[in-house]
C-alpha cells in the first residue's frame, strides 16, 4: 500500500461518509451513502462510484433531496411493505426496510418492498445482493428520467430504468445481473464525455434522430433501449410496475419535477423478494441445487456469469486497495473541504 492514491475500501467508505456528513446528511444516511459509493469503486463500477458524489452534492445544494429525512416503514403485516424515504436518498430507505422484507418473504414465500419518494442514484445490485445473502431470490427495478426513446420512436420518454436480479448460491457469490434497459447507463455516456471519448455506435441518436457517437449530441438527443423492441418493452414494464402501479413518478414526470437530466432523478422503486425453498416445497426438489446445475453448465461452456467481473474486482480491491487517479483524489479533497 505504498502508493498514496491507493485507499482501502474501509477508508473510502469513511471518507465518502464524511463528505456527506459535511454537506448536512444525517450520520446514519451518510454512512450508507459512503458504503454504496465506495462499493461502486471496489467493484470497478465507475458509473456509480465516486463520480456520483458530485451529482449527489448538486441535488443537496439545490434542495432537491432532504438530507435529514428519516425513512418511515409502513407495514400492515401483509405481502407489501412500504418505506417512505421522505424525499431522502433511496439507499438508507432500502437499508431500513430490508430486514422486514426478508423476514416477510421467508414467512410467506413472496414479499414486495415499495420505496416511496426517494432520490435514486445508485446501482441496484446492492439490493439484490443483500437479499441473496439472506437466501432469497430478488428483483429490483426503478424508473429514472426520460432520456431514452422507445424502439421505433425518437423522443425521450422512457428512463434508463435499471433491472437487477439476484439468486442465492451456497458457499459462493450469488448469481446477479444488474443493467440499465438503455443500451448503457447514462453515467457511461457522461464519463466518456468527460474523457473526450466517443460512445459506441447504437447507443444513442442526436436531437434530430440521427445515430451519433458524440457523447454531447447523445446527451442532448435520446438514448436507445437495449435489444430494440424487447428492451423497450422491459423498460415500459418498469415504468408501469415501479411508477404507475406505485403511484410514484414515471420517468417523464421525474424529469419535469427534478428540472432536467442535469439533476439526479426522484421517483419510487420496487423490490421483490422470493424464498425459493417455499416455492419448491411441494416438489420435493432443492431449488438451489437445481439452480447450481444450470449455473455450472453455463460456466462449463466458457461463458462468464454476470457479476463475475465485479466479484473478481472486489476480491482484488479488498486485497490490494482501490487505486484512485490524482483527479479523483483532488476531487475528494475538494468535496471534504468546501
Ligand atoms: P453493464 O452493461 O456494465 O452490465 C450489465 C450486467 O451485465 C452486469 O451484471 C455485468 O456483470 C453483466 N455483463 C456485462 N458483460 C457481460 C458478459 N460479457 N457476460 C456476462 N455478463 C456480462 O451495465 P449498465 O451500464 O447497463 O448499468 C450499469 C449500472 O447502472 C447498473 O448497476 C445499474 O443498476 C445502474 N443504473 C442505475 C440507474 C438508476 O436510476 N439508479 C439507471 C440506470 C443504470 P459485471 O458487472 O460483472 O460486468
Ligand atoms: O446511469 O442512467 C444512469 C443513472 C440514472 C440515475 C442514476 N444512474
Amino acid at each position: 500500500m505504498a502508493d498514496a492514491n491507493v485507499i482501502t475500501y474501509e477508508a473510502l467508505v469513511a471518507r465518502v461518509g464524511r463528505i456527506f456528513l459535511r454537506h448536512g446528511v444525517r450520520p446514519e444516511s451518510a454512512r450508507v451513502l459512503g458504503r454504496v459509493i465506495a462499493a461502486g469503486e471496489r467493484d470497478n463500477c465507475q458509473s456509480h462510484g465516486i463520480y456520483r458524489i458530485e451529482g449527489c452534492l448538486q441535488v443537496l445544494a439545490a434542495g432537491k433531496v432532504d438530507p435529514v429525512a428519516v425513512p418511515e416503514i409502513h407495514d400492515a403485516g401483509g405481502p407489501v411493505i412500504e418505506v417512505d424515504a421522505g424525499g431522502g436518498f433511496s439507499n438508507p430507505a432500502f437499508d431500513a426496510a430490508e430486514g422486514v422484507l426478508a423476514s416477510r418473504a421467508r414467512e410467506t414465500g413472496l414479499a414486495a418492498l415499495v420505496i416511496r419518494n426517494c432520490l435514486h442514484f445508485s446501482a441496484l445490485w446492492h439490493d439484490v445482493e443483500a437479499l441473496a445473502a439472506e437466501g432469497l431470490a430478488a428483483l429490483s427495478m426503478c424508473p429514472s428520467y426520460a432520456v431514452v426513446a422507445p424502439a421505433g420512436g425518437r423522443e425521450p420518454l422512457l428512463g434508463t430504468n435499471p433491472l437487477a436480479f439476484g439468486w442465492p448460491r451456497r458457499g459462493g457469490h450469488p448469481y446477479v445481473f444488474d443493467f440499465a434497459t438503455s443500451v448503457a447507463a447514462r453515467g457511461e455516456i457522461e464519463l466518456r464525455r468527460r474523457a473526450g471519448a466517443p460512445i459506441p455506435e447504437g447507443w444513442a441518436v442526436d436531437r434530430y434522430g440521427n445515430p451519433t457517437t458524440d457523447p454531447e449530441a447523445a446527451l442532448a438527443g435520446a438514448m436507445l433501449p437495449f435489444g430494440g423492441h424487447k428492451g423497450s418493452a422491459i423498460s415500459t414494464m418498469i415504468e408501469l410496475l415501479a411508477g404507475a402501479m406505485l403511484g410514484e413518478f414515471m420517468s417523464r414526470e421525474a424529469l419535469e419535477v427534478i428540472g432536467g437530466a442535469g439533476f439526479l432523478p426522484r421517483h419510487g422503486a420496487l423490490v421483490l423478494a422470493f424464498d425459493p425453498r417455499r416455492f419448491a416445497a411441494r416438489s420435493g426438489r432443492d431449488p438451489l441445487a437445481e439452480g447450481e446445475r444450470l449455473l455450472t453448465a453455463i460456466g462449463a461452456q466458457g461463458a462468464r456469469l454476470p457479476s463475475e467481473r465485479r466479484f473478481a474486482a472486489r476480491e482484488v480491491a479488498l486485497r490490494d486497495g482501490i487505486a484512485l487517479t490524482d483527479a479523483e483524489i483532488a476531487q475528494l479533497d475538494a468535496f471534504e473541504t468546501r
